[in-house]
């Protein structure tokens, strides 16, 4: 068993007592040998108080001490103490003094990719949250802030590329056909955001010129011959840099701006101050290689990282608990750039499918945490969607409370104020009050109260006095931890339509009108009276998914089918369209026929509506919901497989009904004019995908032949993909003629094959759970490989519910061997892979037994890992 993690908790929080106003670090770079020599200026902090002499602690890990000096002589044994997580000085000598280090640890053996370690042949850096104290002593917490000079000697045959954050000041011959690179920071920042790559790597360059006339230079590093994949990349980075002028005022601050692409990473990329260290999949794009969905992602995450610079490094977190603050409002300005910049309705809904799929399950089982957790074992498991994605809701929300012009004066206070420091949520919400002189004390509670609020409306029409009374009720879920919770402060938009589809003035009975239509919830039990509403209305509410709630609105199919074709409200119009389908699938039997073919002829009347005008929104509104969305939708007795077959059969029967117009629109929208990665062409192939994946459920044999056709015809890796996704809907063997030929002729790109070892998880068969086996086995795999693993085992467990949850356990006992093996490896993927567990108690009582099995089998294996420990004991529920 692990041994119990020591739990950190929001209210120890103290203020460090030792500083680190600078640092010198030196670097003699080896790959299995690296010292690293660390002279660092500590002073007392004046805020800490205290006793007149205060411990110096430091913390390390696999390090290997070489010495210590104070103040520039050999440090005395008797005057520390250092064991393998920490270095003590009990007394130091004063106040002020220097203190240096020095320490081997071996880049080539760490398997974790958390430290220094060795990614394609060169060093490369992740510290994030807590890898510096894998190269160095060091007071390794957010609130402590240091100038950086960082100089690194390597051979220089096989390390021409020598960087870290900052500028170059020096560089040149170091002796034995080795150099060296000195650079220095000028910004304080905490070790988190430090970052070294030395090695052989090709470079795209551009250069763009900020609002005050400073002109930057923009690399993009990648690994030698894909210079050509990294165009999109580098006008990814120059839109960023003008977005953040002009919707947020914020100007980059430094000459250089250096981004380098590595096959081996934990996350998606790392924005390291200068030196933002990137997962290559999130990098290389051209059309041969990359679907547009890739190039929209590639330009959302180069702004994230890029937004980080003011959001996260100007303006760091005082503690981990903090971490929404730069995540959280970061994703929210990230969503805004994709938004300005492609489709607001579109993204949108991109952005609530993603929050119903990863984090409202969350909210809702063992591993439920307030977007503002109060205790941590392991904080690398605090990287998750409620901290990300609920964050960005949160701020949303404020958004959308406050307004876009008041908003953008909170955080204008918020720069200004605490530029240069580790803040807290408070100091945000402080602002965020200041400028709209508003109380937000309740709305405080999304960050301290987990789950997803549930809000019920009744509606109560009055024809003769033309009034209607809307009732809401809202509750939030127990959590672990966490019960009888508050209600929660929430801006809920809504309309009422008239038949033909109007938006009615919205006037209280206080004759107040609320033009925005933006009702705020405070209360458990609230009342609306609307006046002047003589015919009942259909009500709209939760436009825009304003609130990141579970809504009941009691509304019929009728209502619904009525939204869905006439609602203004484009997320509405989608939300309508999905909440049918789900009852589709989830309600009796007998309650379908009807329904179906009403549904059937709402969706070809959008079809016609929009395949002309938004094929982007038209793609959305043709993908119906998966078997892992409509399941979470149930408290209990799920069974992926009977989901599985009754959505099979309801998309049967639509389809067929939609044949023609599908295969016409299929046509219809074929992209004839050049290849571009635009947004508009994007959009036509994203409703031919669509198209052609709902017509394979109609006639197999027709469809596969389609499917067929329009793999033979591709000209891009977006078409490629469309056929052999919609050929994975099907027994057809053409699918696996298909792959065999994709994987001949892109079998030597890395990222292709992540492609194709998706494609293969996600089929969605019980004979997956062989299939998966023995890609394990083969050469294509390695456990060593972070997105190997992703592709293949993680699609396996988060998007192949059928086969991940084959009644037998053997989708289980797969993850659960490869997690097993792989937390030697790397913990912190291994611990991510075992979250997809986390609905487990959600099953029928069948899988229910054996995903226990698998997880109790993993928790008794012995000498876990501390992330995967603590994920382990909290999915079963003995933390
Ligand atoms: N701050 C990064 C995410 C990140 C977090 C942890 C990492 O290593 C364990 C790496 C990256 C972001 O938000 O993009
Ligand atoms: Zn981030």
């Amino acid at each position: 068993m692990t041994s119990a993690p020591r739990v950190v908790r929001l209210e120890d929080y103290a203020v460090p007592d030792w500083l680190v106003d600078s640092v010198h670090l030196d670097f003699d770079l080896h790959p299995r040998e690296t010292v690293v020599s660390a002279r660092m200026e500590m002073r007392r902090n004046p805020e800490a108080g205290g006793p007149e002499i205060v411990p110096l602690e430091l913390d390390g890990e696999e390090l290997e001490h070489l010495s210590l000096r104070i103040d520039g002589r050999e440090a005395a044994p008797s005057e520390y103490v250092v064991d393998d997580r920490r270095l003590v000085l009990p007394r130091p000598p004063a106040d002020r003094f220097v203190l240096e280090t020095r320490v081997r640890i071996d880049p080539e053996g760490n398997t974790a990719l958390s430290g220094l370690y060795r990614t394609g042949g060169n060093y490369c850096t992740q510290c994030e949250a807590e890898g510096f104290r894998r190269i160095t002593w060091w007071p390794d917490r957010p609130d402590v802030l240091s100038r950086f000079t960082v100089r690194m000697e390597a051979d220089a045959e096989e390390n021409p590329v020598l960087l870290s954050n900052g500028n170059l000041v020096g560089s040149g011959p170091a002796g034995d056909g080795r150099h060296y690179a000195v650079w220095e920071d000028p910004f304080r920042k905490p070790s988190y955001l430090f970052a070294l790559v030395a090695g052989d790597l090709g470079v795209r360059e551009g250069t763009f010129t900020t609002m005050g006339g400073r002109e930057v230079t923009l690399r993009i590093w990648v690994q030698k011959g894909k210079e050509a994949r990294a165009g999109w990349a580098l006008e990814s980075l120059k839109a960023a840099m003008r977005w953040d002028e002009e919707r947020f005022g914020r100007e980059y601050d430094l000459d250089e701006y250096n981004i380098v692409a590595v096959p081996d990473f934990n996350m998606g990329a790392m924005e390291n101050k200068s030196l933002n260290v990137f997962n290559d999949k999130y990098i290389l794009a051209d059309a041969e290689t990359a679907t547009d969905k890739d190039f929209e992602n590639i330009e959302a995450i180069i702004g994230h990282e890029y937004f980080h610079n003011w959001t996260g490094n100007r303006i760091t977190c005082r503690d981990w608990f903090q971490l929404c603050l730069k995540e959280g409002l970061t994703v929210f300005r990230d969503q805004e750039f994709t938004s300005d910049l492609r489709s607001r309705a579109v993204k949108r809904i991109e952005d609530v499918r993603n929050l119903r799929a990863r984090q409202f399950p969350e909210d809702a089982g063992p591993l439920a945490h307030p977007v503002r957790p109060d205790r941590y074992a392991a904080i690398d498991n605090f990287y998750t969607a409620t901290v990300y994605e609920k964050g960005a809701e949160v701020v949303r929300m404020l958004h959308t409370l406050l307004g876009e012009e008041t908003f953008m004066r909170a955080m204008d206070i918020y720069f200004a104020r605490y530029d240069g420091t580790a803040a807290t949520v408070e100091d945000f919400i402080a602002c965020m009050e200041e400028a709209s002189g508003r109380d937000l004390s309740q709305f405080f509670r999304w960050y301290t109260q987990a789950g997803t609020p549930h809000l019920a409306i009744s509606q109560d029409h009055d024809p003769e006095r033309g009034t209607l009374r809307l009732t809401i009720t809202q509750s939030i879920p127990d959590t672990p931890g966490q019960t009888n919770k508050k209600p929660h402060h929430i801006p809920l938009r809504i309309a009422l339509l008239d038949g033909a589809g109007r938006e009615l003035p919205l006037v209280t009975e206080d004759g107040r009108r609320l033009d925005d239509g933006l009702l705020e919830i405070t209360g458990r039990r609230q009342s609306f009276v609307f006046t002047g509403v003589k015919e009942r209305p259909v009500l709209s509410a939760n436009r825009g998914f304003s609130a990141p709630i579970r809504l009941e609105t009691g509304q019929g199919l009728e209502e619904l089918l009525f939204l869905m074709a006439r609602d203004r409200d484009p997320f509405n119009r989608w939300e309508a369209a999905q909440t049918v389908a789900r009852r589709l699938v989830l309600d009796e039997p007998h309650e379908r026929t009807q329904s179906l073919s009403e549904y059937a002829a709402a969706l070809a009347t959008v079809v016609r509506d929009l395949r002309e005008t938004d094929p982007a929104f038209l793609a959305e509104m043709l993908r119906l919901p998966g078997v892992n969305v409509l399941a979470s939708f149930l408290e209990s007795d799920v069974n992926p497989q009977a989901l599985h077959d009754t959505r099979n059969r309801v998309l049967a029967r639509i389809a067929g009904t939609l044949e023609p117009l599908l295969r016409e629109t299929f046509d219809m929208l074929a992209v004839t004019e050049s290849w571009s990665p635009s947004h508009e062409q994007a959009g036509r192939r994203a409703a031919r995908a669509a198209a052609l994946s709902l017509l394979m459920h109609a006639d197999g044999d027709a469809a596969a032949r389609l499917a067929r056709e329009t793999w033979e015809r591709a000209t891009n890796m977006t078409e490629r993909a469309m056929a052999i996704s919609a050929l994975s809907q099907s027994a057809s063997p053409l699918r696996e003629e298909v792959l065999d030929a994709f994987i001949g002729r892109f079998g030597d790109d890395h990222l292709m094959v992540d492609k194709w070892l998706a494609w293969h998880a996600t089929w969605p068969h019980r004979d997956c759970v062989e299939r998966v086996r023995a890609l394990m086995e083969s050469d294509w795999f390695s456990l060593k490989n972070p997105n190997r693993v992703r592709s293949l085992v993680g699609m396996f467990a988060s998007a192949n519910p059928v086969a991940f949850a084959r009644a037998d356990g053997a989708g289980f006992a797969l993850v659960a061997d490869t997690i097993l093996e792989l937390d030697r490896l790397n913990p912190q993927v291994a611990a991510r892979l075992a979250t997809t567990f986390r609905n487990w108690r959600t099953y029928e009582p069948v899988r229910r037994e054996r995903a226990r099995e698998a997880l109790e089998r993993i928790a008794a294996s012995g000498r876990l890992s501390g992330d995967l420990g603590d994920i382990v004991t909290r999915t079963l529920g003995t933390a």
